[in-house]
Order: structure tokens, then C-alpha cells, then sequence
């Protein structure tokens, strides 16, 4: 078998399989939430987990896989930060007989064969499903109506793909305008700071709505709508993704308008995944986890049942 790891003679106990996780950062409550997903369920499955934080930077996640080839860990799993740049180190760790799985975003590679598995949701229908709401929610309302975007990081596949879904909905006609547009990396304090700037505009081009790629730069757009003297909910309908329990607090008391589900519960299928690798199964090349939208009426009885 192409991924089978070395023979274990049969007078040695059966080792753990040892995993090693290159998780991009530390972000938002959904990364959180991701990392403790795989750390309960890496225990709960008696897998070994050598865990790396790359606080965003892919330099620190190639340092990161290149360490975990030096200890001859048993399988990779690596949550990218950015969609490219990741041809060598993939092929380094193959060349090591290391198999990879790619959780949660995406790597641009064009030789598929470098990783087995990708776990991970399908961002452009979360892009969608924002601009479904949000068509359905103006259908009364003349045009031209002005949206401002905070995209997460920049090249990373959530920003990608939930940004191309979004577009799709709203069509070319002219009646939803993408006005302002720029990166706020997933986080509260950028969110907070690329919001007050598109905030300057003058109230003639200040936008409607705003489409935030994550709940973080919602809430920290809020922060910035609040102290310009505006109404979040109200003078600017918001969308965000993910569905941290912060977020639909706001949701239910009215600041947010919807929120798209993003799933990060996603160890108990990582480590499925690596025992059946380990196993010398064939796996799909894609798993994708169940998703939905929270609206404001479903967001009061939810905000209890939130893992994160
Ligand atoms: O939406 C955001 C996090 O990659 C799906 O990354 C993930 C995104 C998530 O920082 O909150």
C-alpha cells in the first residue's frame, strides 16, 4: 500500500499512532474551537498528537511539517493558512512515505497525490447562502443598495470561496453593489479598524449591508458602526459567518441579521482518518461536514446550545 507505515515486529506492543497538527493560529473562537475538537478527540481515540500553533504564518506551518519529518510521525495534518506555496514541503513530507490530510482550508497543489484527504467545509456555498439572505431580505427594497465586505485572510480559502459563493447570489444587475472591499485577516481588531475606514466614506456612499467573512471582524465592524453614532442591525444589516456563540448573541438581541453555520468540530473525523489511513483503507478525497444558517428567530434558542 502507497501510505502503509514501516513493519512492526510482533514482539513489540502496538504503538499509538503518533499524528502530527499544523494548525494556522489562533484567530477566532471557531479556530479555538477547531484545535480543542482535535485535541478531545486525538485523546478519546488514543492517537498521539504533536500539536504546532503557526500563529498565521505558513513559514512557521513548513517549519512545523518539516519538524514532523525529523520525528517520523505517523501521519500530517495541516490547516493551511494560504492556498499556495505548498508544492515542496507536500512533496518533501511524500518523499518521507508521510501521508497528509488537509483540514479545514485548502492547499493549490497541482499534483493531487500530495495529500490523502481534505476535511473541510464547502466555504462557497456559505458565500451563497449569505447572498441568498440577503437577497431575500432586500426583495422589497429599490436599488441601488451598497455592500462593504470584510474578507478574512488574504488568499486563504475561506476568504476565496465564500467571496466568489457571495457574488454569485447577488448578481451583476446593478441592484447590489459591492462598494468597499479589503482583507481584515478573521480578526476582531482588524475588523474593528478596515470598518471605521469604510465608515469615512461620506453617509452617501456609507454602505447597507456589510458581508463579514467571520463573526471576529462582525464583531469588531459593530464596535466601529456603534462608535460612529449608526445602529448595527439597523442603519447597516450585517451577515458574518461561522456561528461562535458571541455572534448569535448579537444575533438574537438584533446587531446581526444572519449568520452562516461553519462546522470546526471537525476532530473525531481527522482521527478517523488516520486510523483508516494507518489501516491501508482508501479514503474519499473530500469529507465535508453538514451545515446551515442561523436567523435572528432561531438565534435565542441557540445561543445556549453553542460549542464555542
Ligand atoms: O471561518 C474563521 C477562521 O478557515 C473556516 O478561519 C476557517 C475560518 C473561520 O479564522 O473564523
Amino acid at each position: 500500500k502507497e501510505w502503509m507505515s514501516t513493519a512492526k515486529s510482533d514482539d513489540m506492543p502496538e504503538q499509538p499512532i503518533v499524528l502530527g497538527f499544523s494548525q494556522l493560529g489562533t484567530e477566532s473562537a471557531w479556530r479555538m474551537a477547531n484545535t480543542s475538537s482535535v485535541r478531545e478527540a486525538a485523546k478519546e481515540s488514543g492517537i498521539s498528537l504533536v500539536f504546532k500553533n503557526a500563529e498565521q504564518s505558513q513559514e512557521k506551518q513548513f517549519e512545523a511539517v518539516r519538524e514532523f519529518i525529523r520525528m517520523k510521525v505517523d501521519v500530517i495534518a495541516i490547516a493551511p493558512v494560504v492556498e499556495s506555496g505548498w508544492e515542496d514541503t507536500l512533496r518533501e513530507a511524500k518523499l518521507a512515505g508521510i501521508p497528509i490530510v488537509i483540514l479545514d482550508r485548502f492547499v493549490n497543489v497541482e499534483d493531487t497525490s500530495l495529500f490523502v484527504t481534505t476535511i473541510g467545509s464547502d466555504f462557497h456555498e456559505e458565500g451563497v447562502k449569505a447572498g441568498k439572505y440577503l437577497l431575500d431580505k432586500m426583495r422589497n427594497r429599490p436599488g441601488p443598495i451598497r455592500i462593504a465586505e470584510l474578507q478574512g485572510t488574504a488568499g486563504s480559502t475561506p476568504s476565496i470561496r465564500r467571496g466568489e459563493g457571495f457574488r454569485s447570489m447577488i448578481g451583476e444587475n446593478g441592484d447590489m453593489i459591492i462598494t468597499q472591499s479589503a482583507p481584515a485577516d478573521f480578526t476582531e481588531s482588524k475588523g474593528k479598524e478596515v470598518m471605521k475606514e469604510f465608515l469615512k466614506a461620506p453617509a452617501e456612499k456609507r454602505p447597507h449591508v456589510l458581508f463579514a467573512h467571520n463573526d471576529e471582524m462582525a464583531i469588531g465592524a459593530i464596535e466601529a458602526i456603534e462608535e460612529a453614532g449608526l445602529t448595527p442591525g439597523k442603519d447597516i444589516a450585517i451577515l458574518s459567518v461561522d456561528g461562535s456563540r458571541r455572534a448569535l448573541q448579537l444575533l438574537a438581541e438584533g446587531k446581526l441579521d444572519a449568520v452562516v453555520e461553519c462546522n470546526p468540530l471537525q476532530g473525531p473525523l481527522l482521527m478517523q482518518a488516520a486510523k483508516e489511513i494507518m489501516a491501508g483503507r482508501t479514503l474519499p478525497k473530500r469529507m465535508v461536514p453538514p451545515e446551515d444558517i442561523f436567523t435572528q428567530e432561531r438565534a435565542a434558542k441557540e445561543v445556549g446550545r453553542r460549542k464555542f
